[in-house]
């Protein structure tokens, strides 16, 4: 490990998009268990999952789905398998929670605030299924619930289960909210966070968004008390965001669940292929691309639970 090194996380299938967006989008578990070995073996070190029903592509909090998807991944490489918090439309932060109680994975994604989760703007495709539309459409109306008795209770979870919080933080008041969270002794340091911008109803996928978040950051726990990364939604943010974060010493989320294209013109065919893109860019901008057992080095994780 030096300080150069880079990590990249691959969000595999995502709970907000529908299957209807992309035929690659992976939907049953082994489609997803392959999607993730791929993504490690093109580099990623962390890949980050959600399940999704296998019969209808529709976003689920299943545990057994869950288990069946995190034991997988784990017997065919050794990328840090990282499952969602965050899930989809309609599930309670208990459903949410479960995956984190009961596969006691190393790491999991823990968001600290609540925001209109916008993604209604997304083409209707024909091959969409009527609830796909309706689901798109649902998040006018959605608010993505992560209100402080839900991160208070995820705070204890996740402890109980002695997994590493990765905090999605999509604006600058999910970040007070975290100090909040500090401030009443329910955060361990040093922290991880992942700064996904670029989604509608929070902050944009801009440099300039970008440098307040991580400033803000520095200034509420103390600049050598975080690692960051940065995850920009949709196309060019996704290669934006992680071109900025090379820059700035950040590390890189690339993946299905955030952006379906790996160029302008070209839709991505699969996870490896955005993160090979990734790869190529961090050595050309003087960045070490860090396997799984580096990335737990930076993230300062023991290894693998249960799951
Ligand atoms: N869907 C992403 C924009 C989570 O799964 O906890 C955010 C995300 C959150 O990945
Ligand atoms: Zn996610």
């Amino acid at each position: 490990m030096t300080d150069r090194s880079v990590f990249c996380s691959c969000a595999i299938t995502g709970g907000m998009s529908v299957p209807g967006q992309s035929a690659a989008i992976p939907i049953t578990p082994e489609e997803i268990v392959e999607s993730a070995v791929d993504a490690n073996e093109a580099g990623a070190a962390i890949v980050h999952i959600h399940v999704r029903d296998p019969e209808t592509g529709r976003p689920v909090a299943d545990l057994g789905l869950f288990r069946e998807v995190l034991a997988e991944i784990g017997e065919r490489c050794d990328a840090i398998v990282q499952p969602t918090t965050g899930g989809g439309q309609g599930m309670t932060i208990e459903e949410r929670g479960r995956v984190v109680t009961e596969c006691r994975p190393e790491m999991a994604t823990f968001n600290v605030g609540s925001f209109n989760f916008g993604i209604f703007g997304a083409k209707h495709r024909p091959e969409m299924a009527e609830w796909e539309i309706d689901y798109l459409e649902g998040t006018r109306d959605y608010v993505f619930k992560n209100t402080f008795a839900d991160t208070y209770r995820l705070a204890e979870l996740f402890r109980e289960a002695g997994t590493k919080p990765e905090y999605e933080v999509y604006d600058i008041g999910h970040l007070h909210n975290l100090h909040h969270l500090a401030e009443q002794g329910l955060v361990d340091f040093p922290i991880h966070l992942q700064f996904v911008l670029g989604v509608l109803g929070a902050n944009a996928a801009s440099l300039d968004a970008l440098v307040h978040m991580r400033r803000t950051a520095a200034e509420l726990f103390g600049a050598d008390q975080f690692t960051w990364s940065a995850a920009g939604v949709g196309y060019p943010a996704q290669f934006h965001m992680a071109s900025a974060a090379l820059m700035l010493g950040g590390h890189i989320r690339v993946g299905l669940e955030d952006n379906l294209r790996v160029a302008l013109t070209k839709r991505a065919s699969s996870n490896a292929e955005l993160v090979e893109k990734a790869m190529i860019l961090a050595p050309l901008l003087d960045r070490e691309p860090a396997d799984a057992a580096c990335a737990r080095e930076i993230l300062g994780l023991g290894g693998r639970g249960d799951a």
